[in-house]
């Protein structure tokens, strides 16, 4: 049966359309008006305070720390919606003085607890991205967007203005750095798509009888233990069937289990199978293919804490092999002769799209 053009027709002018509406989320400002704002100094006049950064206004925030460029401005904010990735931004110039605009701009993340502030020394901050030779801002309230690779998710920015336009503009710039509006676009998390309950397969027995296969996706701290890795000796790990059916993982989070972080993962692989059964572990009937490798995993500086790892993939899944083939052993300054251990573990994706024919 072929076909009708017109059908081929109504398919093609659904894609566009779909292109629109994920672009439109994977680029969303992840911030909103009330987020938890810290400026680089209280160098500002009082009515153009960092708030008016990320207002959804054309208000602006002025600090005049960047008179001759002399020092950085600009603010910390921690996004109300949580955990995020962020692959662009947007800068919108404010209502005079060209000269004061953004030339040179970093954006920097954090996933520590809390931000002591803007630059307090016990909060790490890692570089996403930098934006150098911002062209000149041609109007008033203009917008540009700058877009970036960034497979970090972070729960803090710091975005910092090092140069401002000056001189480019005619104007040497001794007053300030300002910007009507800063927009930081990216998504949140995906959602786990395993459940507790689903389908799990250990990659051997033993484990403590509390400590099974099943813990590793309970949605508690409750932890899977596995002794084929004493030593590193042995891969240990899972596999397990999402019950929601074929998802699109991205990404996963490992939580560290109560103790022993010698034993917390170093070195894990992620695999994906659509056969329609599963054997076994490592079935050899079993076809299994290649998602992401997370290596050199930092170590985890607490007990149940989660890192989080995000990932291309575009090939849709029903069985997940999850294999730890490291632990953190001596990093931790502690030989690890006794085992793998985690207290939870996300696959973190959606379902994946069905046929609506
Ligand atoms: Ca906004
Ligand atoms: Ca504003
Ligand atoms: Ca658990
Ligand atoms: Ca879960």
């Amino acid at each position: 049966m072929q076909n009708s053009p017109s059908k081929i027709l109504g398919l093609l002018a659904c894609l566009p359309l779909a292109v629109v509406i994920s672009t439109a989320y994977a680029q969303s400002d992840v911030t909103q008006p009330g987020d938890p704002v810290i400026a680089s100094s209280s160098n500002s006049p009082g009515s153009e305070g960092v708030a008016n950064a990320i207002d959804n206004t054309q208000a602006k925030y002025l600090n005049r720390d960047s008179a001759n460029d002399a020092n950085p401005s600009g603010f910390v904010v921690t996004p109300s919606v949580g955990i995020t990735r962020v692959t662009g931004m947007t800068i919108t110039s404010a209502n005079d003085a060209p000269e004061r605009d953004p030339k040179t701009v970093i954006l920097e993340g954090s996933n520590d607890t809390q931000v002591g502030g803007w630059n307090d020394p016990t909060n790490t901050w890692v570089l996403i991205a930098g934006v150098t030779n911002i062209p000149l801002f041609t109007a008033r309230f203009q917008t540009q967007a700058f877009f970036f690779q960034n497979f970090k998710p972070y729960r803090h920015y710091r975005w910092t203005v090092l140069a401002t336009q000056s001189d480019l503009t005619g104007t040497h710039n001794s007053c300030c750095m300002q910007v009507a509006e800063v927009e930081l676009l990216g998504s949140t998390l995906p959602p786990d798509v395993t459940q507790p309950g689903d389908p799990v397969i250990a990659s051997s027995s033993n484990s403590p009888g509390s400590e099974g296969v099943a813990n590793a996706i309970d949605n508690t701290q409750a932890k899977y233990l596995n002794r084929d890795s004493a030593n590193d000796a042995n891969p240990s790990g899972f596999v397990v069937t999402p019950s929601i059916g074929s998802s699109l993982v991205t990404g996963m989070t490992i939580t560290s289990a109560n103790d022993a972080p010698e034993r917390d993962p170093k070195t894990v692989i992620l695999e994906g199978s659509n056969d329609a059964d599963i054997g076994g572990w490592n079935n050899p009937t079993n076809t299994w293919t290649f998602i992401a490798g997370a290596t050199n995993i930092p170590l985890f500086t607490a007990r149940f804490q989660t890192q989080t790892f995000l990932f291309d993939n575009f090939t849709p899944y029903k069985h997940y092999r999850w294999t730890v083939l490291a632990t953190q052993s001596d990093l931790t300054g502690t030989h690890n002769s006794c085992c793998m251990q985690v207290a939870e573990v996300e696959l973190l994706g959606t379902a994946a799209p069905q046929d609506v024919t």
